[in-house]
């Protein structure tokens, strides 16, 4: 096992990865900007570096000055979090290249995943089910049209480069096409410096649900159920559950034996997570994330294991010490995301935490790097606690978050608290009922 863990990264994910280490008696070295000398991260840690000034491409997305930290502090691996580096193939390659380990997926793959083209093309080689769409990219406009009069209208454009719904356009009917085809090209072009876009049918009403997995150096891949993350405002996750109010236990079940073994061919290692659209009953896979990701706290609730200790033992090349049957799904779990903004707006609000008070009580978690007195920097993402609470059932999840939301405290900044509660207390999302435009309408009839 390591010695010693360099956290490339800040905030509560950075204390996630920490506390992983403690208990596992691994030290752990934080690296953090000037603007985070006094971070909870920084002050938890074994060992920190200053690796450059506020901004994060001069800090935390520096990577000579990363792995010189971990160069002169002898760490054995880094651990990326999420955001940042963590899907940086050449970033990836430049750990090992150092001697150190990755603690996530292979370059390769974590290369292959961030072309959706390629990741589509692999997992429709490995019968995981798919959007309707162009078989690879669109090479020109006249077979944007011949694919769509295939798959008929609506249809999508997406950037082979893209994610989190930058380049995608929606093309209604043939007359929208062009268009369509023209701003997603030069979205791509401009955002990720590489005009190549595909298509799909476009799914008008869909939930957003993702498969969370775990594969080891031994060929072992075993699933952990799925979350919910269709409560979204412009491709930002607000709440997200475990597991999803509209799967039954045997769509799970199917679901994950056709990934697992899909991933198991491919010959994946460590964390990931498989993003679907459920919409009338069926799954099709969009995209895939080769790293931890932000609301994986859920997971843990419901599987009762500590996915941070587990890619750690994989990346130090131990085999999982159980299978599929062993992982059981127990009750239910809910995150609200708390960031510092304005909870109408969702202005931007940094500045000075006067008092911070985390709830607590039976099935409530919270991950945060918060602490009274403590500045919210403006530089970089406004997640400033994750409340994740675990209950017998949603309804019973529901009233624990609404209590816990009504203990919580953070003072000083405006915070999306009192959205949080609006929405559990709402009845549309007690039923369970609702996609991925839900919020959208949610926030719209509040702001009146
Ligand atoms: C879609 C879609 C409808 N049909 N693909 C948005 C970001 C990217 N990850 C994929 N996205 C979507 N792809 C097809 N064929 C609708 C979305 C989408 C979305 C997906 C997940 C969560 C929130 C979303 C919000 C708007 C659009």
């Amino acid at each position: 096992m390591f010695g010693k863990v360099l956290i490339a990264n800040r905030g509560e994910i950075a204390l996630r990865v920490h506390r992983a280490c403690q208990e596992m008696g691994i030290r752990t070295v934080a690296v953090h900007s000037t603007a985070d000398a006094t971070a909870m991260h920084v002050r938890l840690a074994d060992e920190s570096v200053c690796i450059g000034p506020p901004a994060a491409r001069d800090s935390y997305l520096n990577v000579a000055a990363i792995l010189s930290a971990a160069t002169i502090t002898g760490a054995d691996a880094v651990h990326p979090g999420y955001g940042f580096l963590s899907e940086n193939a050449r970033f990836a390659e430049m750990v090992e290249a150092h001697g150190l380990k990755f603690i996530g997926p292979s370059p390769d793959h974590i290369r292959m995943m961030g072309d959706k083209i390629a990741a589509k093309d692999a997992m429709r080689r490995l019968d995981v089910p798919l959007v309707p769409g162009s078989p690879g990219a669109l090479e020109s406009l006249d077979e944007a049209r011949a694919v769509a009069d295939q798959i008929k209208y609506p249809v999508l454009i997406k950037a082979a480069a893209g994610g989190g719904g930058r380049g995608m356009k929606v093309a209604r009917s043939a007359d929208e096409l062009e268009e369509a085809w023209r701003v997603a090209r030069a979205e791509a072009k401009a955002a990720f410096g590489d005009d190549s876009v595909y298509m799909e049918k476009y799914l008008d009403r869909p939930r957003h649900i993702e498969l969370q997995v775990l594969a080891d150096t031994h060929g072992k891949v075993v699933h952990f159920g799925e979350r919910d993350c269709s409560l979204q405002r412009r491709h930002q996750k607000l709440v997200e559950e475990a597991g999803s109010p509209v799967l039954s236990a045997a769509d799970r079940e199917a679901l994950g034996s056709r990934v697992t073994s899909a991933l198991s061919k491919l010959g994946y290692r460590n964390a990931g997570t498989l993003e679907f659209l459920w919409q009338d009953g069926q799954f099709a896979f969009i995209e895939m994330n080769t790293r931890l990701q932000v609301e994986h706290p859920v997971t843990e609730m419901v599987c009762g294991i500590d996915l941070v200790k587990e890619q750690i033992r994989i990346a130090a090349g131990e085999p999982l010490g159980y299978t599929q049957k062993d992982i059981q799904f127990r009750g239910h779990a809910i995150e609200c995301r708390i960031t510092a903004e304005d909870p109408e707006t969702f202005a931007p609000s940094p500045g000075r935490v006067n008092t911070y008070h985390a709830p607590g009580g039976l099935g409530v978690r919270v991950d945060s790097a918060l602490y009274s007195g403590y500045t919210v920097p403006p530089h970089y993402d406004s997640l400033v606690a994750k409340l994740v609470v675990h209950a017998p059932n949603r309804a019973e999840a529901i009233a624990r978050m609404r209590r816990a939301l009504s203990e919580m405290v953070v003072a000083g900044i405006r915070t999306t608290l009192p959205l949080h509660q609006a929405v559990m207390e709402d009845a549309e999302f007690q039923s369970g009922d609702y996609t991925i435009h839900w919020l959208e309408r949610f926030v719209a009839d509040r702001q009146g």
